[in-house]
């Protein structure tokens, strides 16, 4: 078994999906590990989306994940990371496949209902920006 970060985006909050794609998930095999409800600050979504500094909709980007709640959760499957993003679908939910997470709640391609890590060495970072081992502890 691995585990994988994924966040419940400011669109799915606000639009009260988190409970459905919560089943969801659980539905397709994940376990929950661990999960917070959280707003983050700018320095926060920030620093977690650095990679994407440069990229023309950061700003943006930015400015909509810290627009309302998010919920962070790991998620334990095997090949966690992989399988998850298959879940999930697309960025863009006019390309995501049929019966995905993104297919079936997001609004656009930035406000895409859900992130996702993705890979294994990614989930592992991402995971560490949320959560402590601590927190992780006697959930398996
Ligand atoms: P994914 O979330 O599928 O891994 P990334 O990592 O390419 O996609 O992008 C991170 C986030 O940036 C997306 N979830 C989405 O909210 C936003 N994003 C990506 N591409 C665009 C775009 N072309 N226009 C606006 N927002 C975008």
């Amino acid at each position: 078994m691995t585990t994988t970060l994924a966040i419940l985006k400011p669109d799915t909050i606000s639009a009260g999906h988190a409970g459905k794609i919560l089943a969801h998930l659980e539905a397709a095999g994940f376990r929950l590990r661990a999960c917070r409800f959280t707003r983050l600050n700018g320095l926060q979504a920030e620093a977690f989306y650095a990679v994407h500094r440069d990229r023309p909709f950061f700003r943006s980007l930015v400015s909509f994940m810290t627009s309302g709640p998010v919920l962070p959760m790991v998620l334990e499957a095997d090949d966690a990371a992989a399988r998850l993003r298959e879940a999930i679908g697309a960025t863009d939910p006019e390309e995501a496949a049929h019966g995905t997470v993104r297919a079936l709640y997001a609004k656009s391609t930035e406000r895409n209902a859900i992130h996702a890590s993705d890979s294994e060495e990614n989930a592992a970072r991402e995971i560490a920006f949320f959560f402590s081992e601590a927190d992780l502890l006697g959930s398996e």
